[in-house]
């Protein structure tokens, strides 16, 4: 006889298979090696893995609110390897919670193992790991810059599109502890009050012009004091007094926002009321920069975990490469 409990058996047996499988595809994705990533999945799981994730977006917020202790980290970029490293020197999801600002895909080689792996901790742990959509979490940017080159040729057009279907509803700013505000590119002229994010319909791509473009593809800039037009065609920049302005306005102490390479992997603006993260060491294979994350503890101090790409191997040899204080 069908009963409510048996139902509600059922329903357990279901969850506890799903949570079984998300485990599994975490525990894959850590044994992870070159030369047997085609081996890990087929092509349904990675497909059922975009569906999970963008459940789990739609049923949160575009403006999501996260509390202190939390670890930020800016972009990865495909760079697989490297967030392997990174997880490695700084603690796994769920006992270390994250934020990640965005830029997942493109540029680096394995963009197909780096966004599953953090829509698996994403969809197991929805309140120990966040993810926020940077510009490449985006149809025409991944055309130009790689993920829809690697999707097709390891898997299909169908598991890119899958993957788009997540992206359109992936949430574009978060506020920790009511205090920092955490985007990928950066502030808007046009965001008035955060209120105004309640209203983003999804799923949505990303526009050129408008607060969405703002939060994705805006930058600092120190030439200019308020806002101005962006060489990249996308978004606007913003100057000091903008950084001032916005805090003071949406009574918040901090812009932390990723999008740029910085030398050390975290780089501050505004007398230190904006700071620009970027977690891709010696970013494309072409770059000397560093790779940093930021760490905010319970009390709301904040500190910096840096990995430098010719230290790398030492400091995962050591596991202690000591946070650089603020
Ligand atoms: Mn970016």
């Amino acid at each position: 006889m069908d009963t409510p409990a048996h139902k509600a058996a059922g329903n357990d047996k279901q969850k506890l298979k799903v949570v079984a499988w998300l485990n599994s595809v975490i525990e894959r994705l850590k044994g992870w090696t070159q030369s047997h990533c085609q081996k890990l999945f087929v092509e349904k799981e990675l497909i059922e893995l975009c569906y999970r994730a963008r459940e789990t977006f739609w049923k949160n917020n575009v403006k999501l609110e996260v509390k202190a202790p939390i670890k930020i980290c800016g972009d990865i970029h495909g760079q697989y390897s490297d967030l392997l490293a990174l997880l490695e020197l700084n603690g796994w999801p769920p006992e270390t919670k994250y934020l990640f600002l965005g830029d997942y895909v493109d540029r680096g080689p394995f963009s197909i193992e780096v966004m599953s792996l953090l829509f698996a901790y994403q969809i197991l742990y929805p309140d120990k790991v966040s993810l926020l959509r940077g510009n490449h979490e985006s149809r025409p940017v991944n055309m130009q810059y790689g993920f829809f080159l690697e999707c097709r040729k390891r898997y299909s057009v169908t598991l890119y599109d899958a993957f788009q279907m997540a992206f359109y509803c992936m949430p574009l700013c978060a506020v920790i502890s009511d205090k920092i505000i955490c985007m990928h590119g950066g502030i808007s002229e046009d965001l008035v009050d955060l209120k105004q994010l309640d209203k983003v319909e999804r799923p949505c791509d990303i526009p050129d012009i408008g607060v969405i473009a703002d939060l994705t593809w805006a930058d600092p800039d120190h030439s200019i004091q308020m806002y101005n037009e962006s060489f990249r065609g996308a978004g606007r920049v913003f100057g000091v007094e903008a950084v001032k302005k916005f805090l003071k306005m949406h009574n918040l102490e901090l812009i932390v926002r990723a999008h740029q390479v910085v030398d050390d992997g975290y780089e501050f603006f505004a007398d230190r009321q904006c700071v620009t993260i970027f977690s891709a060491p010696s970013y494309c294979g072409t770059m000397n920069n560093a790779a940093a994350v930021m760490t905010i503890d319970e009390e709301m101090v904040c500190s910096f975990t840096v990995m430098r790409p010719d230290l790398q191997k030492k400091e995962k040899e050591n596991k202690s490469p000591g946070p650089v204080p603020t």
